[in-house]
């Protein structure tokens, strides 16, 4: 059969999301200022949503009771932006069970394997379906017949359900940018019918690597029923009853220019060239992690501390650079995970700090654009070791920084990111305290020759499937009229490495 490409050019773009991309934030005097997010995200959806002409639906971030202010910001705002934010109000109650409490100590624990960490509670699906249907009208009350919806992650998985039974027809699809567990994991959810039936509603489904598709179909034949699956490749079709659901694999990724680019500046290089000079004749090790239990932070602080104890020729030769981004600080495990690392980093610290060496530099707090970059260059190597991870910008972000091609990717086994990366970066399993430890004993002493080898690797497969080609891809597996396995781009293997 002919395959007719086709990114759905001629349809309006409606994005929905938990959260808009704006930073909205009140000054001292109460007057409020709105800026645009700076994540791959919108710097990739934002030219579509120009150029198609869209909406982007989700919540501002703001609490009950600042709704009219910022709905009237928000109408200044998009008339210079190019297209419209539509803003879903949150009450104090539903930012509560909805955000914190379904998503975030529900689903989020759950589908990255931790099942300690959940809470099942009835309050908190209610208010999640509230929430969904809620957005679910938002949306309804913004497109036309015509538009396609892109519907993102975890907190709105339920909001096609809602779409359709107010007769929204309109094609969708849903991006999951968490990781979907195994089924004897999914399967501890009470509403875990509910939730796939919803997954089995969209058009097109995408995940991050092979192995979350995978989970995903074995959960749909082990609790519901056993679909038709025709082809193998980036995306296949799920065939139920009448429908037909495509499902793909599209590891989200960053815009790799850019980050080369920010490198190449003179700002960036000067920090850069502070940072050298003020960590004379000492290699870094650098992790970068929002602060959450799934990032693996104490496990890793607990590798360097192995590393300094096995291997004493890495002191004062080798600093530890730690940067952890504040986040989700008003839930309990959160702000125990914080001090947790603040006893280690301090008990390491007592252990090893000699004259002019301090082994951990601990920043609690986020850098901006520019510092970040100039850490990326810096450091010789970058040590990312999640338990699990859906994908994992930071490790990309690191190599696409590195312009010189020097730089050390250590990676967890569990990253997303690994099913791209991993023969270029040195793969460890997060949880194994001394092959973690030796895995940095071995970039320290790596040549220069198989830095450069693996580093490249790692560079072109980047370059090569960038944010651009993630929203490409997907837009283009939405529109295809071919059924079965397609390869959306021509020589893709997700499992594949950059070869
Ligand atoms: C979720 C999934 C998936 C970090 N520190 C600073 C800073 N950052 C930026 C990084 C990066 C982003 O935050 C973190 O992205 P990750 O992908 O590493 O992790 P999550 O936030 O958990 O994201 C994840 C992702 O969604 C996309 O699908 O990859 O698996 O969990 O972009 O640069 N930015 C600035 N200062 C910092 O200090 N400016």
């Amino acid at each position: 059969m002919e395959e007719s490409v086709d990114r759905g050019e001629h349809h309006n773009l409606v994005i929905v999301s938990n959260r808009l991309p704006i930073v909205l934030s009140k000054s001292r005097k109460q007057k409020w200022t709105v800026n645009l997010g700076s994540g791959g995200l919108v710097t990739a959806l934002a030219p579509v949503l120009r150029d198609r002409g869209g909406t982007w639906v989700g919540w501002p971030g703001t609490a009950e009771g600042d709704t009219q202010e910022v709905d009237t910001l928000l109408q200044k705002h998009n008339k210079s932006i190019g297209y419209k934010l539509k803003p879903v109000h949150l009450t104090n109650q539903e930012i509560e069970n909805y955000y914190k409490g379904f998503s975030n100590e529900t689903i989020w624990p759950l589908f990255h394997d931790l099942i300690d960490h959940c809470k099942f509670k009835p309050e908190y699906w209610e208010a999640y379906q509230e929430v969904n249907k809620k957005f679910a009208a938002a949306v309804k009350e913004t497109i036309n017949d015509d538009d396609f919806i892109w519907i993102h992650d975890y907190h709105l998985i339920s909001l096609i359900s809602y779409l359709r039974k107010m007769g929204v027809k309109n094609k969708i699809g849903f991006f999951l940018h968490i990781p979907f567990p195994p089924t004897d994991i999914y399967t501890r959810l009470p509403w875990r019918e509910e939730v796939l039936d919803s997954l089995l509603e969209y058009d097109l489904i995408g995940f991050q690597t092979p192995r979350d598709r995978r989970n995903f179909i074995i959960s749909v034949r082990t609790l519901v029923d056993d679909p038709a699956i025709t082809g193998k490749g980036q995306v296949i079709s799920i065939k139920r009853k009448s429908k037909v659901l495509r499902a793909g694999v599209f590891p989200i990724s960053i815009d790799a220019n850019e980050f080369a680019n920010l490198a190449k500046t003179p700002e960036v290089r000067d920090k850069t060239w502070y940072l050298h000079e003020h960590f004379p004749d000492q290699k870094l090790l650098l992790g970068v992690d929002r602060l959450d239990y799934t990032k693996g932070i104490p496990e890793r602080l607990r590798a360097y501390r192995h590393a300094m104890r096995t291997y004493p020729e890495l002191h004062g030769k080798l600093t530890f650079v730690q940067v952890v981004v504040p986040s989700r600080r008003d839930i309990y495990k959160y702000d125990a995970l914080k001090m947790e690392i603040e006893r280690l980093v301090s008990e390491i610290n007592g252990e090893f700090s000699a004259a002019g060496w301090v082994p951990i530099h601990y920043m609690y707090r986020s850098l901006s654009r520019s510092e970040l970059s100039s850490y990326y260059s810096a450091a010789e190597i970058a040590i990312v070791t999640p338990l699990k991870d859906g994908m994992n910008l930071v490790a990309k972000e690191y190599c696409a920084t590195n312009i010189e091609e020097q730089g050390v990717l250590i990676l967890s086994e569990f990253a997303g990111t690994a099913a791209q990366m991993k023969t270029g970066a040195i793969l460890v399993n997060p949880h194994d305290t001394v092959a973690c430890a030796q895995a940095i004993f071995k970039a320290v002493h790596m040549s220069a020759e198989e830095r450069k080898t693996r580093m490249r690797k790692l560079r072109r497969n980047i370059r090569r499937y960038d944010i651009f080609w993630w929203v490409e891809s997907f837009l283009e597996s939405a529109f295809s009229t071919h059924l079965g396995s397609f390869p959306v781009v021509a020589d893709y293997n997700p499992l594949a490495d950059s070869g």
